[in-house]
Protein backbone atom coordinates (compact mmCIF):
# COMPACT_ATOMS: atom_id res chain seq x y z
CA UNK A 1 0.00 0.00 0.00
CA UNK A 2 3.16 2.29 0.51
CA UNK A 3 3.19 2.53 -3.41
CA UNK A 4 -0.38 3.95 -3.48
CA UNK A 5 0.45 6.87 -0.61
CA UNK A 6 3.34 7.36 -2.78
CA UNK A 7 1.26 8.16 -5.59
CA UNK A 8 -0.84 10.25 -4.39
CA UNK A 9 1.82 12.58 -3.07
CA UNK A 10 3.67 12.67 -6.36
CA UNK A 11 0.04 12.76 -7.80
CA UNK A 12 -1.33 15.29 -5.40
CA UNK A 13 2.13 18.08 -6.51
CA UNK A 14 0.87 17.26 -10.17
CA UNK A 15 -2.40 18.21 -9.94
CA UNK A 16 -1.25 21.68 -7.72
CA UNK A 17 0.81 22.18 -10.86
CA UNK A 18 -1.75 21.85 -13.04
CA UNK A 19 -4.59 24.16 -11.36
CA UNK A 20 -7.77 23.05 -9.81
CA UNK A 21 -9.96 23.97 -12.47
CA UNK A 22 -13.21 21.96 -12.24
CA UNK A 23 -15.34 20.77 -15.31
CA UNK A 24 -18.24 18.83 -14.64
CA UNK A 25 -19.43 18.63 -18.11
CA UNK A 26 -17.92 16.34 -20.95
CA UNK A 27 -18.96 18.41 -24.00
CA UNK A 28 -18.56 16.03 -26.71
CA UNK A 29 -16.86 18.13 -30.11
CA UNK A 30 -15.19 15.61 -31.74
CA UNK A 31 -16.39 13.21 -34.66
CA UNK A 32 -18.36 9.79 -33.39
CA UNK A 33 -15.48 7.85 -33.79
CA UNK A 34 -11.60 8.22 -35.04
CA UNK A 35 -8.31 8.49 -33.32
CA UNK A 36 -8.13 10.57 -30.29
CA UNK A 37 -3.99 10.13 -30.12
CA UNK A 38 -1.70 8.43 -31.61
CA UNK A 39 1.68 7.72 -30.86
CA UNK A 40 4.57 5.86 -33.42
CA UNK A 41 7.66 6.55 -31.40
CA UNK A 42 9.11 7.98 -34.29
CA UNK A 43 10.37 10.35 -31.49
CA UNK A 44 10.73 9.50 -27.35
CA UNK A 45 10.34 13.47 -26.92
CA UNK A 46 7.94 14.66 -24.46
CA UNK A 47 7.73 11.58 -22.19
CA UNK A 48 8.91 11.86 -18.61
CA UNK A 49 9.95 9.99 -15.91
CA UNK A 50 9.31 9.65 -12.23
CA UNK A 51 10.48 7.47 -9.75
CA UNK A 52 10.28 5.95 -5.83
CA UNK A 53 13.73 6.53 -4.07
CA UNK A 54 15.75 4.10 -4.81
CA UNK A 55 14.07 3.12 -8.35
CA UNK A 56 15.63 3.39 -11.56
CA UNK A 57 14.55 4.14 -15.47
CA UNK A 58 16.36 5.21 -18.42
CA UNK A 59 14.11 5.66 -21.90
CA UNK A 60 15.63 5.46 -25.18
CA UNK A 61 14.31 4.83 -28.60
CA UNK A 62 13.89 0.91 -29.55
CA UNK A 63 13.97 -0.66 -32.34
CA UNK A 64 10.14 -0.80 -31.67
CA UNK A 65 7.41 -3.31 -33.42
CA UNK A 66 6.57 -1.09 -36.18
CA UNK A 67 10.21 1.17 -36.60
CA UNK A 68 11.35 2.83 -33.32
CA UNK A 69 9.52 1.95 -30.33
CA UNK A 70 10.08 3.23 -26.59
CA UNK A 71 12.24 1.75 -24.38
CA UNK A 72 12.37 1.37 -21.13
CA UNK A 73 14.83 0.24 -18.85
CA UNK A 74 13.44 -0.47 -15.46
CA UNK A 75 15.22 -1.07 -11.98
CA UNK A 76 12.85 -1.32 -8.91
CA UNK A 77 15.45 -2.85 -6.62
CA UNK A 78 13.63 -3.61 -3.57
CA UNK A 79 11.66 -0.83 -3.64
CA UNK A 80 7.77 -0.07 -5.43
CA UNK A 81 7.30 1.91 -8.40
CA UNK A 82 8.95 3.79 -11.97
CA UNK A 83 6.65 5.92 -14.27
CA UNK A 84 6.74 7.45 -17.31
CA UNK A 85 4.32 10.16 -18.74
CA UNK A 86 3.67 12.43 -21.28
CA UNK A 87 1.37 15.86 -21.61
CA UNK A 88 -2.40 15.26 -23.45
CA UNK A 89 -4.62 17.56 -24.33
CA UNK A 90 -7.28 15.18 -24.80
CA UNK A 91 -11.43 14.91 -24.45
CA UNK A 92 -12.08 11.45 -23.66
CA UNK A 93 -14.77 9.96 -25.44
CA UNK A 94 -17.61 8.07 -23.78
CA UNK A 95 -16.34 4.96 -25.19
CA UNK A 96 -12.90 4.03 -26.57
CA UNK A 97 -9.94 1.21 -26.91
CA UNK A 98 -6.25 2.07 -25.44
CA UNK A 99 -3.82 0.07 -27.64
CA UNK A 100 -0.60 -0.60 -27.51
CA UNK A 101 2.10 -3.02 -28.33
CA UNK A 102 4.27 -4.10 -25.63
CA UNK A 103 7.16 -6.47 -25.06
CA UNK A 104 8.52 -6.85 -22.18
CA UNK A 105 11.48 -9.30 -20.36
CA UNK A 106 13.08 -9.13 -16.54
CA UNK A 107 10.97 -9.57 -13.61
CA UNK A 108 6.87 -10.15 -13.47
CA UNK A 109 5.96 -6.56 -12.39
CA UNK A 110 2.69 -5.01 -13.07
CA UNK A 111 2.40 -2.57 -15.62
CA UNK A 112 0.01 0.36 -15.29
CA UNK A 113 -1.72 2.62 -17.63
CA UNK A 114 -3.35 5.62 -16.84
CA UNK A 115 -4.81 8.73 -17.34
CA UNK A 116 -4.50 11.95 -14.97
CA UNK A 117 -7.20 14.87 -16.00
CA UNK A 118 -7.21 18.62 -15.43
CA UNK A 119 -8.24 18.54 -11.48
CA UNK A 120 -5.76 15.48 -10.72
CA UNK A 121 -8.40 12.63 -11.09
CA UNK A 122 -6.79 9.63 -11.70
CA UNK A 123 -7.58 6.37 -13.97
CA UNK A 124 -6.12 3.51 -14.62
CA UNK A 125 -5.54 -0.62 -15.38
CA UNK A 126 -2.92 -2.77 -14.06
CA UNK A 127 -1.95 -5.68 -15.18
CA UNK A 128 0.60 -8.28 -14.93
CA UNK A 129 3.39 -8.07 -17.18
CA UNK A 130 4.18 -11.55 -19.26
CA UNK A 131 7.82 -11.14 -19.76
CA UNK A 132 8.36 -13.59 -22.78
CA UNK A 133 10.45 -11.07 -24.94
CA UNK A 134 7.51 -11.36 -27.42
CA UNK A 135 5.56 -8.23 -29.02
CA UNK A 136 1.81 -8.28 -28.28
CA UNK A 137 -0.55 -6.43 -29.42
CA UNK A 138 -2.65 -4.75 -25.99
CA UNK A 139 -6.49 -3.58 -25.78
CA UNK A 140 -7.87 -2.01 -23.53
CA UNK A 141 -11.21 -0.99 -22.86
CA UNK A 142 -12.95 1.86 -21.09
CA UNK A 143 -14.45 -0.59 -18.61
CA UNK A 144 -10.86 -1.78 -18.12
CA UNK A 145 -10.24 1.56 -16.22
CA UNK A 146 -11.48 2.00 -12.49
CA UNK A 147 -10.83 5.50 -10.58
CA UNK A 148 -8.24 5.54 -8.45
CA UNK A 149 -7.38 8.48 -6.82
CA UNK A 150 -7.00 12.15 -7.08
CA UNK A 151 -9.27 14.75 -8.24
CA UNK A 152 -13.08 14.08 -8.16
CA UNK A 153 -14.20 10.67 -9.33
CA UNK A 154 -15.17 12.12 -13.08
CA UNK A 155 -12.74 11.99 -15.91
CA UNK A 156 -12.79 15.22 -17.81
CA UNK A 157 -9.99 17.10 -19.42
CA UNK A 158 -7.31 14.37 -19.71
CA UNK A 159 -4.09 16.68 -19.48
CA UNK A 160 -1.76 13.26 -19.06
CA UNK A 161 -0.95 9.71 -20.24
CA UNK A 162 0.92 7.38 -18.49
CA UNK A 163 2.64 4.01 -17.70
CA UNK A 164 4.17 2.81 -14.71
CA UNK A 165 5.71 -0.28 -13.64
CA UNK A 166 4.75 -0.99 -9.91
CA UNK A 167 6.55 -3.91 -7.85
CA UNK A 168 4.97 -7.33 -8.09
CA UNK A 169 8.34 -9.46 -7.38
CA UNK A 170 10.49 -6.06 -7.60
CA UNK A 171 13.90 -5.70 -9.51
CA UNK A 172 14.25 -5.18 -13.31
CA UNK A 173 13.22 -5.94 -16.69
CA UNK A 174 13.07 -3.55 -20.16
CA UNK A 175 9.65 -2.32 -21.35
CA UNK A 176 8.62 -1.97 -24.85
CA UNK A 177 5.78 -0.04 -26.43
CA UNK A 178 5.35 0.80 -29.82
CA UNK A 179 2.03 1.79 -31.78
CA UNK A 180 -0.28 3.93 -29.01
CA UNK A 181 -3.77 4.29 -29.93
CA UNK A 182 -6.93 5.53 -28.27
CA UNK A 183 -9.64 5.29 -30.58
CA UNK A 184 -13.05 6.23 -30.18
CA UNK A 185 -15.87 3.59 -30.69
CA UNK A 186 -19.64 4.58 -31.23
CA UNK A 187 -21.52 4.68 -27.75
CA UNK A 188 -22.29 1.48 -26.22
CA UNK A 189 -26.37 0.42 -25.51
CA UNK A 190 -26.70 -0.71 -21.98
CA UNK A 191 -28.49 -3.82 -22.06
CA UNK A 192 -27.71 -4.99 -18.86
CA UNK A 193 -30.50 -6.06 -16.67
CA UNK A 194 -29.32 -6.90 -12.96
CA UNK A 195 -32.19 -6.42 -10.44
CA UNK A 196 -31.44 -3.44 -8.70
CA UNK A 197 -30.46 -4.89 -5.10
CA UNK A 198 -27.47 -6.76 -7.03
CA UNK A 199 -24.52 -4.42 -6.10
CA UNK A 200 -22.12 -6.53 -9.08
CA UNK A 201 -23.03 -9.43 -10.97
CA UNK A 202 -19.29 -9.88 -12.16
CA UNK A 203 -19.88 -10.63 -16.06
CA UNK A 204 -17.40 -7.89 -16.22
CA UNK A 205 -14.51 -7.05 -14.04
CA UNK A 206 -14.70 -3.49 -14.12
CA UNK A 207 -14.00 -1.13 -11.41
CA UNK A 208 -11.96 -4.22 -9.29
CA UNK A 209 -8.56 -2.84 -7.92
CA UNK A 210 -5.55 -5.33 -7.13
CA UNK A 211 -3.44 -4.76 -4.13
CA UNK A 212 -0.65 -7.76 -3.47
CA UNK A 213 2.06 -7.94 -0.49
CA UNK A 214 5.04 -7.92 -1.82
CA UNK A 215 5.70 -11.79 -3.80
CA UNK A 216 1.95 -12.32 -4.19
CA UNK A 217 0.38 -12.84 -7.08
CA UNK A 218 -3.28 -12.26 -7.87
CA UNK A 219 -5.18 -12.25 -11.47
CA UNK A 220 -8.54 -11.60 -11.62
CA UNK A 221 -10.77 -12.84 -14.24
CA UNK A 222 -14.38 -13.37 -15.91
CA UNK A 223 -14.96 -17.08 -15.90
CA UNK A 224 -18.77 -18.70 -16.07
CA UNK A 225 -20.02 -18.66 -12.46
CA UNK A 226 -23.36 -19.52 -10.76
CA UNK A 227 -25.39 -17.18 -12.24
CA UNK A 228 -23.25 -15.98 -15.63
CA UNK A 229 -20.23 -15.05 -15.28
CA UNK A 230 -18.46 -14.70 -11.62
CA UNK A 231 -14.80 -13.27 -10.87
CA UNK A 232 -12.75 -15.44 -10.40
CA UNK A 233 -9.55 -14.71 -8.18
CA UNK A 234 -6.17 -16.61 -9.29
CA UNK A 235 -3.62 -16.04 -5.88
CA UNK A 236 -0.15 -17.20 -5.25
CA UNK A 237 0.28 -16.26 -1.91
CA UNK A 238 3.81 -18.45 -2.42
CA UNK A 239 4.80 -20.96 0.95
CA UNK A 240 5.65 -17.85 3.02
CA UNK A 241 3.63 -16.38 6.51
CA UNK A 242 1.97 -13.29 6.33
CA UNK A 243 1.04 -12.79 2.30
CA UNK A 244 -2.08 -11.38 1.50
CA UNK A 245 -3.93 -10.72 -2.29
CA UNK A 246 -6.43 -8.33 -1.84
CA UNK A 247 -9.20 -6.60 -4.61
CA UNK A 248 -11.14 -3.50 -3.86
CA UNK A 249 -14.19 -1.63 -5.80
CA UNK A 250 -16.13 1.33 -5.01
CA UNK A 251 -20.08 1.24 -4.46
CA UNK A 252 -22.54 3.65 -3.47
CA UNK A 253 -23.55 1.79 -0.17
CA UNK A 254 -26.76 2.99 1.28
CA UNK A 255 -26.41 0.97 4.70
CA UNK A 256 -29.85 2.86 6.03
CA UNK A 257 -32.68 0.84 4.70
CA UNK A 258 -30.98 -2.30 4.88
CA UNK A 259 -27.74 -4.27 6.62
CA UNK A 260 -27.49 -7.45 4.84
CA UNK A 261 -24.78 -7.96 2.01
CA UNK A 262 -24.84 -11.52 0.24
CA UNK A 263 -22.32 -13.29 -2.09
CA UNK A 264 -21.92 -16.75 -3.85
CA UNK A 265 -18.42 -18.04 -3.32
CA UNK A 266 -16.37 -21.10 -3.76
CA UNK A 267 -12.69 -22.15 -2.92
CA UNK A 268 -10.23 -24.15 -5.16
CA UNK A 269 -6.36 -25.11 -4.16
CA UNK A 270 -4.52 -24.29 -1.40
CA UNK A 271 -6.12 -23.74 2.10
CA UNK A 272 -6.57 -19.84 2.96
CA UNK A 273 -8.64 -17.80 4.30
CA UNK A 274 -11.06 -15.02 2.29
CA UNK A 275 -11.66 -11.65 3.95
CA UNK A 276 -14.67 -9.41 3.13
CA UNK A 277 -14.03 -5.82 3.96
CA UNK A 278 -16.19 -2.74 3.98
CA UNK A 279 -14.14 0.14 3.68
CA UNK A 280 -15.13 3.82 4.85
CA UNK A 281 -14.20 6.93 3.12
CA UNK A 282 -11.81 7.87 6.13
CA UNK A 283 -10.59 4.75 5.67
CA UNK A 284 -11.85 2.80 8.10
CA UNK A 285 -11.98 -0.79 7.68
CA UNK A 286 -14.26 -3.14 8.81
CA UNK A 287 -14.57 -6.94 8.00
CA UNK A 288 -15.15 -10.59 8.41
CA UNK A 289 -13.13 -13.58 7.96
CA UNK A 290 -14.20 -16.83 6.85
CA UNK A 291 -12.37 -19.91 6.13
CA UNK A 292 -12.76 -23.97 5.38
CA UNK A 293 -14.56 -22.62 2.40
CA UNK A 294 -15.54 -25.32 0.17
CA UNK A 295 -15.10 -26.55 -3.89
CA UNK A 296 -19.07 -25.84 -4.12
CA UNK A 297 -20.69 -22.35 -4.43
CA UNK A 298 -21.94 -21.40 -1.37
CA UNK A 299 -24.32 -18.75 -0.11
CA UNK A 300 -22.54 -16.37 2.56
CA UNK A 301 -24.83 -13.86 4.22
CA UNK A 302 -23.14 -10.36 6.08
CA UNK A 303 -25.00 -8.24 8.76
CA UNK A 304 -22.69 -5.10 8.25
CA UNK A 305 -23.89 -4.18 11.94
CA UNK A 306 -21.76 -7.45 12.83
CA UNK A 307 -18.67 -6.82 10.86
CA UNK A 308 -15.72 -6.24 12.97
CA UNK A 309 -13.48 -2.81 13.20
CA UNK A 310 -10.27 -3.92 11.83
CA UNK A 311 -8.42 -1.24 11.19
CA UNK A 312 -8.07 3.18 9.50
CA UNK A 313 -9.80 6.03 10.20
CA UNK A 314 -12.01 6.80 13.03
CA UNK A 315 -13.24 3.67 13.69
CA UNK A 316 -16.97 4.41 12.56
CA UNK A 317 -18.59 3.34 9.43
CA UNK A 318 -20.63 7.27 8.23
CA UNK A 319 -20.04 7.08 4.48
CA UNK A 320 -19.12 3.32 3.21
CA UNK A 321 -17.82 3.70 -0.31
CA UNK A 322 -15.58 0.27 -0.80
CA UNK A 323 -16.36 -3.10 -0.51
CA UNK A 324 -12.76 -5.34 -0.85
CA UNK A 325 -12.09 -9.01 -0.53
CA UNK A 326 -8.65 -10.68 0.50
CA UNK A 327 -7.29 -13.83 0.43
CA UNK A 328 -4.59 -14.39 3.33
CA UNK A 329 -2.75 -17.06 4.13
CA UNK A 330 -3.13 -20.26 6.41
CA UNK A 331 -1.25 -22.73 4.23
CA UNK A 332 -0.26 -20.25 1.16
CA UNK A 333 0.19 -21.59 -2.41
CA UNK A 334 -1.67 -21.62 -5.00
CA UNK A 335 -5.78 -21.52 -5.79
CA UNK A 336 -8.69 -19.69 -6.94
CA UNK A 337 -11.03 -18.27 -5.29
CA UNK A 338 -14.35 -17.48 -7.01
CA UNK A 339 -17.01 -14.77 -5.89
CA UNK A 340 -20.62 -14.30 -7.82
CA UNK A 341 -23.87 -11.80 -7.35
CA UNK A 342 -23.23 -9.56 -4.88
CA UNK A 343 -25.87 -8.14 -3.57
CA UNK A 344 -27.40 -5.87 -0.89
CA UNK A 345 -30.19 -7.49 -0.03
CA UNK A 346 -33.71 -5.34 0.11
CA1 LIG B 1 6.93 2.75 -34.07
CA1 LIG C 1 -11.73 14.83 -12.58
CA1 LIG D 1 -22.74 -13.43 -12.34
CA1 LIG E 1 -15.14 6.55 9.51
Amino acid sequence: MNKSIIFITMLLTLSLVFGQTKQQTQQNTQPATGIHYSEKFDTITGWKTYKAEGCNIKLSKGQGKDGAGLKVDYDLGDKDWVAFEKTANLKLPENFVWKFALKSTGNENYLEVKFIDKDGSVFGNKMLLSPDGKWQDITLNYDDFSYWWGGDENINDVTRIGFAVSKNVGGSGIVEIDNLEIVELPRKTITKKVSPDVLDDFEDKRGWQVFTAEGAKLLLKNVPGKDGNALAAQYDLTEEEGKWVAWNKRFQLDFTKTKTLKFLVKAEGGNNRLEFKVIDKDGSTFGQKFEDLENKWQEITISVDELEYWWGGDGELQQPEKIGFAISTIDGGKGTIYIDKLQLVK
